[in-house]
């Protein structure tokens, strides 16, 4: 085979899928960890198509590039708009809407064959998302999105996720990831639930590019986590808590609309989170703190009622972990509160983003 097209989830012709031990995948010609397949250049652009996404549409797909272009390899998708044609083999590296059966997809042209010497590459990317009637959301609302108390696919999740197979990845089961469950990878404070590119997903890109010579560095919270594996995706859940063995979920309850539970005064917990380090070194002693709040947007201004340290947040390895904490005796009995996390709540790393460093579980309180 010279020259292919891979329908992401199609493994085919002379192409390996690398499996190493820090997850993120990518395709590579000849089963040569030194021929991956990637862009040659460390940017090319996407044409957005106008006939397709308009209005907030169309911003929807832009934050979704943009969110995937902040990552710490060097790599960026510039993207535009046309009205053109558009299609697979055209030559253009396209963003449309037609009738497929996944939600999107991504269609990734390449080279890889042997003329006295290897030749390989990517040649052509395009993300189609369906345009057949599914319930598409362009807001980052949670009443919007049909994985918190809405009924619809966020656009920024997908395209998130699309652009990713854009810079060269693939599916991932083994961890919590964009390229596994992206309906189920979000921070979320308040009412908004934001996609992000993540630990995975930014430790592949620095794979196939190299890190970018700034510095860039950025821990995050999520209340998501990874429960398993379905085909080639990851599966995603809420977080947990835990009684003070880590041996039993606490009750659930749900609590406006989203998974919590019941939680005792007084009693010793364990609360779990998932910690991430977007960036491309390793932070030590990386300090957090927990908080009780009165609603669903968690901030410094919160109760503060516990915290510690983490001793390494490594850029490659996502950290799912329960943390110790006593439920103070002073809160009100049959009121419901949102148990908090805030990474790096010492403000001690100079971070790309620091709004993505809390995250929430729901408890009502006995
Ligand atoms: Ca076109
Ligand atoms: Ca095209
Ligand atoms: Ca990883
Ligand atoms: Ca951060
Ligand atoms: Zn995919």
């Amino acid at each position: 085979m010279k020259k292919g097209i891979f329908f992401v989830a199609l493994a085919t012709g002379i192409l390996g899928l690398s499996t190493p031990a820090w997850s993120a995948s990518w395709l590579e010609c000849d089963g040569d960890s030194n021929k991956k397949l990637r862009w040659g250049g460390n940017s090319t652009s996407a044409r957005i198509n106008t006939n397709s996404f308009t209005g907030s549409n169309l911003t929807a797909v832009q934050r979704g590039i943009d969110i995937t272009n902040v990552n710490p390899s060097p790599f960026s998708i510039n993207d535009t708009t046309e009205s053109g044609g558009v299609g697979s083999g055209n030559g253009q590296n396209e963003i449309y809407a037609e009738s497929i059966s996944p939600p999107g997809v991504a269609r990734m042209r390449y080279h890889c064959y042997w003329l006295f010497g290897w030749n390989y590459g990517l040649d052509e990317v395009d993300i189609a998302l369906d345009s057949s009637g599914r319930s598409w959301t362009s807001s980052q609302a949670k009443s919007s999105n049909s994985v918190y108390t809405g009924t619809r696919l966020p656009i920024e999740a997908v395209i998130v996720h699309e652009a990713g197979h854009y810079l060269g990845l693939m599916h991932v089961n083994s961890e919590y990831n964009i390229m596994g469950d992206s309906w189920r990878h979000h921070h979320a404070n308040g009412s908004t639930a934001k996609s992000y590119f993540g630990e995975d997903a930014s430790h592949g890109a620095r794979v196939l590019y190299g890190s970018q010579s700034s510095a860039f560095r950025d821990v995050s919270a999520s209340h998501w986590r990874r429960t398993g594996a379905d085909g080639e995706y990851s599966s995603h859940d809420r977080v947990r808590m835990r009684n003070s063995a880590n041996t039993a979920n606490l009750p659930g309850i749900t609590i406006e609309g989203e998974p919590g539970y019941r939680v005792n005064r007084g009693a010793a917990v364990r609360a779990e989170f998932t910690i991430e380090n977007n960036g491309k070194q390793t932070h030590n002693d990386v300090t957090y703190g927990i908080y009780i709040s009165t609603n669903d947007y968690i901030s410094s201004g919160d109760l503060r009622v516990g915290g510690g340290t983490f001793g390494s947040v490594h850029p490659a390895d996502v950290y799912t972990t329960t943390l110790g904490v006593t439920i103070p005796s002073t809160l009100n009995a049959g009121q419901n509160y949102w148990l908090g996390i805030i990474v790096d709540d010492n403000n001690s790393i100079s971070e790309v983003s620091g709004s993505n460093n809390r995250a929430y579980i729901p408890i009502r309180v006995n």
